[in-house]
């Protein structure tokens, strides 16, 4: 090699060796957020009349908690046929938000009124109710508390037997607060959000607060609603037993199993 050559090697090598300290500084300080993309295992039959605002997995089923004014309703779903097997309608004063499964309840916000109704798991029966002092948008659990969503970048902790707040956390990105945090999923550890009026979907440690990565889910529907009026993706539900991650939105025509792939 000649002299010259050699040292345009070095120069480059060192410059890539700085390049790559300076990514991993600004990756240990959380400033490089890792963007996972997806791809679809299966994709099923969705009531496109469905304004999906909760959306649950367990033990074959999906639950499922809809919205709009006089249309909200609670129901429990066949995945493969997306057929309704049991449902509810939600009285016309509330606007259905959320749902979660703690135990052989289910609990279900709505949106303005503040009040979050408990049912059976079976009978789908309305047990009681609860109050909360803000908006309520997303509901999930981690084993021991309930976690809430308001919209905002706050996801508050509750106590599932007596409903009373216990803690909270404020979500934040590499580029700040994340407001319009809307529907969750306790998945592995981690709390997904998604984010209201965007394809993505963000994971969020659940003791700090710190976006640990992004599930960026654009074009997701494809062509499968041309022609047809839907809403923004919404929803997320997860089958721990068998890994599986379920997406789909408010009036979508499809609800699709994901696998995430990281993409950056
Ligand atoms: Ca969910």
């Amino acid at each position: 090699m000649r002299g010259s050559l050699r040292i345009h090697f070095v120069v480059m090598l060192g410059a890539l060796g700085v390049i790559a300290v300076l990514f991993y500084l600004n990756f240990k300080a959380g400033k490089v957020v890792p963007v996972c993309s997806y791809k679809v295992i299966n994709a099923y039959p969705h009531d496109k009349r469905a304004f999906t605002q909760g959306l649950v997995f367990e033990n074959g089923f999906l639950y499922e908690g809809t919205g709009l004014v006089g249309r909200s309703t609670l129901r429990k779903v066949e995945l493969e046929t997306g057929k309704v097997v049991k449902g509810r309608k939600v009285s016309d004063e509330y606007f259905g938000e959320g749902i979660t499964i703690y135990g052989n309840k289910i609990i279900q916000l709505t949106l303005r009124a503040k009040v979050g109704l408990v049912y059976d798991k079976e009978s789908f029966e309305l047990l009681g109710q609860f109050n909360y002092p803000t908006e309520g948008w997303g509901i999930t659990h981690d084993g021991k508390s309930l976690i809430r969503s308001d919209g905002t970048s706050t996801l508050y902790f509750l106590n599932p037997d007596t409903f009373e707040q216990t803690g909270r956390i404020e979500v934040a990105g590499s580029d700040g607060p994340v407001t319009g945090l809307n529907e969750l999923e306790y998945v592995q550890g981690q709390i997904y959000a998604n984010v209201w009026r965007t394809d993505r979907i963000a994971r969020i440690d659940p003791k700090t607060g710190r976006v640990t990565g992004w599930i960026d889910l654009a074009g997701l529907l494809g062509t499968e609603a041309q022609g047809q009026l839907v809403d923004v993706l919404n929803g997320i539900a997860y089958d721990a037993e068998k890994n599986r991650l379920f997406v789909t939105g408010k009036l979508w025509p499809k609800l699709f199993e994901i696998e995430l792939i990281l993409s950056r």
